[in-house]
């Protein structure tokens, strides 16, 4: 046994959140059931060559049926919350109309079993589960969708708005746009170079639709939750650091200034070759930059940028192809991404700088790995424990640099159907066997049990 099981967890504030996030599409299975819709998620994976193993969400954790028995595991883990998401086609099957109540019940019986445990739902409205109805109308690049969106987001208030009070709009508007409409890796897996900030426009003029929208209630905390990378040029060479820029910039100020400051960053938009589009769509800003009351952040690594003469096409960033990022030697996950905790902080501090009142959180936080079991049939993930305890002192060193950092979820409770990945990657900390539906708790999920209960 390799483990540390002294390796202690850093101090940090009795009232600092400690969750864990899921997704529903990633979880639920069900696909089918209590007249759920088809989303584009389910087109996507059921479309030959998309996913890695050829998986379905179809079935996924089978949340659905047993969210009961992983609301109990949270609880054992001593979880201060949970941020889990809702499926758009299982409340709006075709993304229109009257809420389905099937639908409703769900997240009701899901809200209340974790309300009577004295975990805190967080509810995510849109991590990437379209209704197919709505993309077979033009999908987000048809400034409607928001529209759709915000009576969605009125039907979900009004069905769980007494058991829910912490909403997320959008998780990830960079990867549901960029991934799904340029690189195409994600859903609805079109390549459409700078169009694809088209759909980045409507999902945020969606989230300032949605946010007002959920404002009818008094006690709605209401915020969004972005992507954000570290970035950093491979060298002084301009073309490094111009390259910095630009990813930066599609990255993280694509997405930071309109919901933080109610503009987008120029520079951005003559990368992309964009700037008459969204000059003709400035008076939507106002509601994209509704005041918050928190922003979410999802961080997992760092990009180091340069330049290629040999442009890759398609890319998740459309205008700057020749961009590509190099491993710098740090250690990766077994998703291939760097490991660099301090980068955690570098994006606390960018958004931080650009609005200093609002509190923050880190959404989603947490690395892959292969995950063997041990003869007795444990998980000794000790590079998740130790991914864990570096993040988590990371959060600690935010705090001490004056960030207003309130909690932190961990990516993610149980492992899941991992998009374009399908099952060939695991981020739980509770292991999953997909042909029994086992649940086993890692070492790092232990690990996690005894930082919370002796805090
Ligand atoms: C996030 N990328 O997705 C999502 O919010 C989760 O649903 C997901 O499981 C988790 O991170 C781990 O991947 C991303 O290619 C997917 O840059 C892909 C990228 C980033 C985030």
């Amino acid at each position: 046994n390799t483990s540390d099981d002294t390796l202690a967890g850093p101090r940090l504030p009795r009232d600092f959140v400690i969750g864990a996030a899921t997704a529903s599409y990633q979880v639920e299975g069900a696909t089918t059931e209590d007249g759920r819709g088809r989303s584009i998620w389910d087109t996507f994976a059921g479309t030959p060559g998309t996913i890695a193993d050829g998986t379905t969400g179809d079935v996924a954790d089978d949340h659905y049926h047993r969210y009961a028995d992983d609301v109990a595991l949270m609880a054992d883990l001593g979880l201060d919350a949970y941020r889990f998401s809702i499926a758009w086609p299982r409340i709006q099957p075709g993304g229109t109309g009257r809420a389905l109540s099937a639908g409703i019940d769900f997240y009701r019986r899901l809200a209340e079993s974790l309300l009577q445990k004295g975990i805190t739902p967080w509810a995510t409205l849109y991590h990437w589960d379209l209704p197919q109805a709505l993309e077979d109308r033009g999908g987000w690049l048809d400034p409607d969708t928001a529209n759709r969106f915000a009576d969605y987001a009125a039907a979900v208030q009004d069905g769980l708005g007494d058991l829910i009070t912490h909403w997320i709009t959008l998780n990830e508007p960079w990867c549901a746009a960029f991934l799904g409409y340029a690189s195409g890796v994600h859903a609805p897996g079109k390549q459409l170079g700078s169009e694809a900030a088209h759909a980045a426009h409507h999902l945020l003029r969606g989230h300032g639709l949605a946010s007002q929208v959920l404002r009818r209630d008094a006690a709605a905390r209401v915020g969004v939750t972005l992507n954000l990378y570290s970035v950093r040029p491979a060298s002084s060479a301009p073309d490094d650091v111009d390259a910095a820029r630009r990813i930066d910039g599609l990255q993280n100020r694509f997405f930071l200034e309109p919901v933080l400051r109610g503009s987008y960053p120029e520079d951005v938009l003559t990368d992309l070759g964009e700037t008459a589009w969204f000059a003709e769509r400035t008076g939507d800003l106002t509601s994209i930059a509704a005041p918050l009351d928190f922003l979410g952040i999802n961080y997992y690594s760092r990009h180091t940028t340069t330049t290629t003469d040999r442009p890759a096409r398609p890319s998740a960033y459309p205008g700057s192809e020749q961009v590509t990022m190099v491993a710098t030697g740090a250690a990766t996950t077994e998703m291939g991404w760097e490991i660099h905790p301090d980068g955690m902080v570098d994006v606390l501090r960018q958004a931080a700088a650009m609005a200093p009142e609002l509190p923050l959180y880190i959404t989603e936080n947490g690395s892959a790995w292969p995950d063997a079991p041990s003869a007795d049939g444990a998980f000794d993930d000790v590079e998740r424990r130790r991914y864990l305890h570096d993040h988590l002192a990371a959060c600690r060193q935010a705090i001490d640099a004056g960030i207003d950092l309130r909690g932190y979820f961990i990516w993610t409770l149980t492992d899941n159907w991992e998009w374009a990945f399908g099952q060939s990657r695991r981020f739980g900390l509770i292991h999953v066997d997909y042909d029994t539906q086992r649940r086993t708790v890692k070492h790092s999920g232990e690990w996690l049990r005894s930082f919370l209960a002796t805090r």
